[in-house]
């Protein structure tokens, strides 16, 4: 399949909304073994999301990020938690670990609100020195073009771009873009998220001030099931759903709307990356912001 294809969504939803109301386009491209070539010419340059499947089989993190060795080699580290990217305190990995079991087992109510998330912990660069999470996964060749890595890349300027993410079953992320306009690959290493993705057209009608690109839960904040009388605009927002496995990997373009919500226990990395096809898009929101040409 090279093309997104229109068909109903097979997954089931997040919970009750409307689902029959044409905004749900179809399912995300899933592609399995696509060469470099093709991923370029077939969504990198038409700027258009894609689920891999079968490139990252034989990556260490596979089989060694289980529970056990989460704790014992990380489990000691300071991460920070909360929902949707509004941290709302720092704890022990293995803290993080026991308070997922405690999830499990519906010790923690969460009839109001999602469980905490352990996302945004940007370990690159981070002073506890824990870049070696990164020897566990190679960069893929076709994700090798991320001129933020590059030698002759100003070194201060310091993109939070690579990210390890744990979550309880249950976990849910709001619809946003990424940080400056980054492209973005989400490797899914244990469990499933359903995802829910769309077009930088429907911006507009995503209540970015309010909602968006503000950090925080907030309920009917969603896609597929949004909260009309809140999120009115949102009615107008057509977009793409999957349910995303372990051992696949979901790319988007820049500025493309996302959101997911973690099906089971999950662990993913992150990576934010610029290349020649969103420079401008990045710089001039990171100009922006560092010196307030742009309103937020
Ligand atoms: O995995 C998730 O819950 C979403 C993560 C996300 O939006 C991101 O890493 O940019
Ligand atoms: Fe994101």
């Amino acid at each position: 399949m090279s093309t997104m294809t229109v068909t109903e969504s097979i997954s089931p939803p997040l919970r009750a909304g409307p689902q029959d109301d044409g905004r749900c386009l179809g399912e995300v491209d899933k592609r399995r073994g696509l060469t470099q070539k093709e991923f370029i010419a077939e969504y990198f340059k038409p700027k258009k999301p894609v689920v891999l499947q079968g490139l990252m089989d034989d990556w260490p993190a596979m089989t060694k990020w289980t529970d056990e060795y989460l704790r014992t080699r990380w489990g000691h580290l300071d991460v920070p938690t909360g929902h949707c990217f509004k941290s709302e305190g720092t704890v022990k990995l293995a803290e993080y670990l026991d308070y997922r079991q405690a999830v499990e087992r519906g010790e923690v109510d969460v009839s109001e609100m999602p469980p905490l998330y352990m996302e945004g912990w940007y370990y690159k660069n981070d002073p506890q020195d824990c870049n070696d999470i990164q020897d566990d996964y190679p960069i893929l060749p076709m994700f090798d073009v991320d001129w933020f890595e590059k030698s002759w890349f100003p070194r201060y300027f310091d993109p939070r771009a690579h990210g390890l993410l744990i979550g309880a079953k249950g976990v849910y992320t709001k619809p946003h873009y990424d940080q400056l306009g980054t492209h973005s690959w989400n490797a899914h290493i244990r469990g499933r998220k359903r995802w829910a993705v769309a077009d930088p057209m429907y911006w507009p009608y995503c209540y970015e001030k309010e909602a968006a690109q503000t950090g925080g839960y907030l309920p009917g904040f969603d896609m597929e099931a949004p909260d009309l009388e809140r999120y009115p605009e949102m009615a107008k927002i057509h977009y793409w759903t999957s349910t995303v496995e372990a051992g696949e990997i979901m790319w988007f373009p820049t500025m493309w709307l996302h959101q997911a919500k973690s099906l089971d226990q999950t662990v993913g990395v992150t990576h934010n990356y610029m290349t020649g096809n969103n420079f401008r898009c990045v710089m001039g929101r990171f100009l922006g912001y560092r010196f307030g040409l742009m309103k937020r």
